[in-house]
């Protein structure tokens, strides 16, 4: 299903009288608001290929018809996203779960969609059919050389597929872990670990990224091999200047502080990117920002505040969304979610950081908290509106997403039957 321009000018016409007297009203209040929506307008978020169909957990399952069962129709998919929100032009795919058959067949499909590639994601924490070695017991850290080769054969021809896609980084998530005490030498599993990550960032093009994502548990349940931020920092430090920490906003145990880890990757230039979602327990993968909003926009503080003081000149971050779909339609979970990170942004960005570092410096807390707290209480929907305006988007994406039928346009053409790969 594509949605064409002209659907999306009829669809904003009731709402526009509306929205452009709030735009009025709004600018009144803040002298920064080009700038906002200017930024905004110009924010995109990677949307993972895993996550368009229902995800399900060890309990169960419940389709939602009319899922994509192939790439190119995942693709098309994104391309819906991006048609209303205009901030959804990259997609992040999962080998073996997306392996591109013909990738110029694939490009120019994403071309035509307005989409390229963004990270590419290895999977060493399943075994795939014609697979020779297990990795039940591990994949790049495993104590036997064989299992570690294959691990590192697979990463490599992820890349080899990026490569193809035009794609500019690697993802690395590793399950690798220990269900019982005594069962792993954390020492040797490190060591492995980084010995096969150095074969496969020796892969790498120079103008490539990779990405070392960090979890504390899950798959395993007693310890993993990159169980944190500063494991993640200490094997990219290891690697070289192409490797960095990827942060899953769901890879914290409870009530860690992740803005401070943010801020702190961002001293030395090591923030490479994010999977944004939320959670209330685990690594839950629910909508981003329906459990801890004001975390995400503390989140963004920090970024916006080392982006424009960035000494050791931390690249931008990758913006991708991971999440997974049990009772939500994927497509507006993920129309949400992008809703969610731009209003954290936004809300952000009307931070007076200048304001903020005279109360800092005067150990005036009180005002800094007010500072924070007026920009958080501040509706900025009208800003992301304007933004997804001035690209052509819809004013309101999820009305705009039911008005034209999407879900059920795409059961008539799937079936309800038609399942995606991924989570
Ligand atoms: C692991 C993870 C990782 C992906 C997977 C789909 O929990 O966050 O980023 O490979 O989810
Ligand atoms: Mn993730």
């Amino acid at each position: 299903m594509q949605i064409h321009q002209n659907q999306i000018v009829g669809l904003n016409k009731d709402l526009l009288v509306e929205h452009k007297e709030n735009l009025t009203q709004l600018s009144k209040k803040h002298d920064n608001l080009e700038h906002i929506i200017d930024t905004i307008s110009n924010y995109n978020i990677a949307i993972p290929s895993w996550a368009l169909g229902a995800g399900g957990t060890r309990f169960g399952r419940f389709g939602f018809g009319g899922e994509p069962s192939t790439l190119e129709q995942k693709l098309e998919d994104i391309g819906v996203i991006n048609a209303l929100t205009k901030s959804a032009n990259a997609v992040s795919l999962h080998i073996p779960w997306d392996i591109p058959e013909d990738a110029n067949a694939i490009k120019e499909k994403a071309k035509h969609l307005g989409l390229h590639f963004d990270a590419m994601n290895s999977n060493t924490f399943q075994d795939q059919d014609n697979q020779e070695y297990s990795y039940k017991f591990g994949s790049l850290c495993h104590t036997d050389k064989k299992v570690r080769d294959q691990a590192v054969a697979h990463n490599k021809a992820v890349i080899d597929y990026g490569i193809a896609l035009g794609s500019k980084s690697l993802t690395v998530w590793l399950a690798d872990g220990s269900n019982f005490p005594g069962q792993l030498n954390f020492r040797r599993a490190f060591e492995n670990t980084l010995a096969s990550l150095k074969e496969i960032y020796a892969h790498l093009p120079a103008d490539w990224k990779l990405f070392i994502e960090y979890k504390p548990y899950e798959p395993n349940f007693y310890s993993m091999v990159i169980q944190d931020w500063g494991t993640s920092h200490m094997l990219a430090k290891d690697l070289g200047e192409q490797a960095y920490t990827l942060v899953d906003l769901g890879h914290h145990l409870p009530n860690t502080n992740i803005e401070h880890i943010v801020a702190t990757l961002m001293t030395r230039g090591m923030l490479g990117g994010f999977h944004f979602n939320d959670s209330k327990y685990g690594d839950d993968d629910l909508s981003v920002g329906v459990m801890k909003p004001y975390q995400l926009f503390l989140i963004f503080n920090e970024l916006v505040f080392g982006m424009e003081n960035n000494p050791a000149n931390n690249p931008i971050p990758a913006w991708m969304i991971d999440a997974s779909h049990n009772l939500k339609d994927p497509l507006e979970d993920l129309i949400q979610s992008i809703e969610a990170i731009e209003t954290a942004y936004a809300k952000a960005l009307l931070i007076n950081q200048k304001a903020l570092e005279e109360a800092q410096l005067k150990n005036d807390v009180v005002t800094a908290q007010r500072i924070l707290q007026d920009a958080f209480n501040t509706d900025v929907k009208t800003i992301l509106a304007e933004a997804r305006l001035r690209n052509n988007g819809a004013i309101d994406p999820i009305s705009a997403y039911r008005s034209l039928d999407v879900r059920n346009v795409l059961i008539k053409e799937r079936g309800m039957n038609s399942t995606a790969t991924g989570l």
